[in-house]
């Protein structure tokens, strides 16, 4: 068989996260970054699940995806030097300092035994965390927080559908770290806030789980249900409409 040739009927999946982390910049750890900068990020794809080995300080990230990745590019804010960065190996992840969020453009080039077009993704870095704090009586508000780490990721899928030969054995040679069954470590799952400042933190970074996976599919079908119910009531509003256009219609024709 070719190796190029696409086999029908496959579909494979491979979870991904992106986003960043951000903390604020400190005497001891601004190094020679310009008097403005504030913070220092890193913006990243990554595996969806998080190292096996006990480590807390990073989300995502257990598995290379090189196999199936050739080069990410970032595309930065215009005030950064060389604004396109590529990288065309593992870790798929730019660190600068810097003082504002933007939108980062994330340009994912595969593997040409892939055949498969680039796809782009947007990000919008965050710096700046809001989150729970507790207010003058004592209950608790959002409210900005100055202090990191930031961490905002998105979770999302890579979808190949009738790949090549050659990719589809490489891509079954590389089943992707299952996520966890439920959160072994605390956080909210998009923007983590200090632990301090989240009752239900047990400590470490955010994780992506099954369950996560499971609820925002719940989500995604509550939502579909309710357009379908929507759109029902609105056809009902058309067709009643349309019924009295008809005979406002007739009544204008009965005068002329
Ligand atoms: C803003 N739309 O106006 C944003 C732009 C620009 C971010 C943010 C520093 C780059 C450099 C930097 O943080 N740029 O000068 O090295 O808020």
């Amino acid at each position: 068989m070719e190796r190029t040739e696409r086999q029908r009927g496959y579909t494979v999946y491979r979870p991904v996260i992106y986003g960043n982390t951000a903390v604020l910049l400190t005497p001891e750890t601004r190094g020679d970054a310009p008097a403005e900068h504030t913070h220092r990020w890193t913006v990243a794809i990554r595996s969806a699940a998080s190292p096996q080995d006990g480590r807390t300080d990073t989300v995502g990230g257990a598995d290379d995806i090189s196999y199936f990745i050739k080069r990410v590019t970032f595309k930065l804010h215009e005030t950064y030097a060389n604004h396109n960065r590529i990288v065309d190996k593992p870790p798929f992840e730019v660190t600068e300092t810097g003082w504002g969020e933007f939108d980062v453009q994330i340009r994912v080039t595969f593997v040409s035994e892939a055949n498969e077009k680039p796809i782009s993704i947007h990000h919008h870095l965050a710096l700046h965390g809001w989150g729970p704090q507790p207010n003058a009586n004592g209950a608790a508000t959002p409210a900005p927080i100055l202090a990191g780490p930031i961490n905002a990721w998105q979770y999302d899928e890579f979808v190949f559908s009738e790949p090549t030969k050659a990719f589809l054995d490489t891509l079954l040679q590389r089943p992707p770290t299952p996520l966890p069954k439920v959160r072994r470590r605390g956080a909210p799952p998009h923007i983590a806030y200090p632990p301090s400042l989240t009752a239900s933190n047990k400590g470490g970074m955010p994780e992506f789980t099954m369950l996560m996976e499971k609820e925002e599919g719940e989500r995604l079908d509550t939502a579909k249900r309710n357009i379908v119910s929507e759109t029902d009531q609105l056809r009902g509003i058309l067709i009643e409409r349309e019924k009295e256009m008809e005979r406002l219609k007739k009544e204008v024709e009965s005068m002329s």
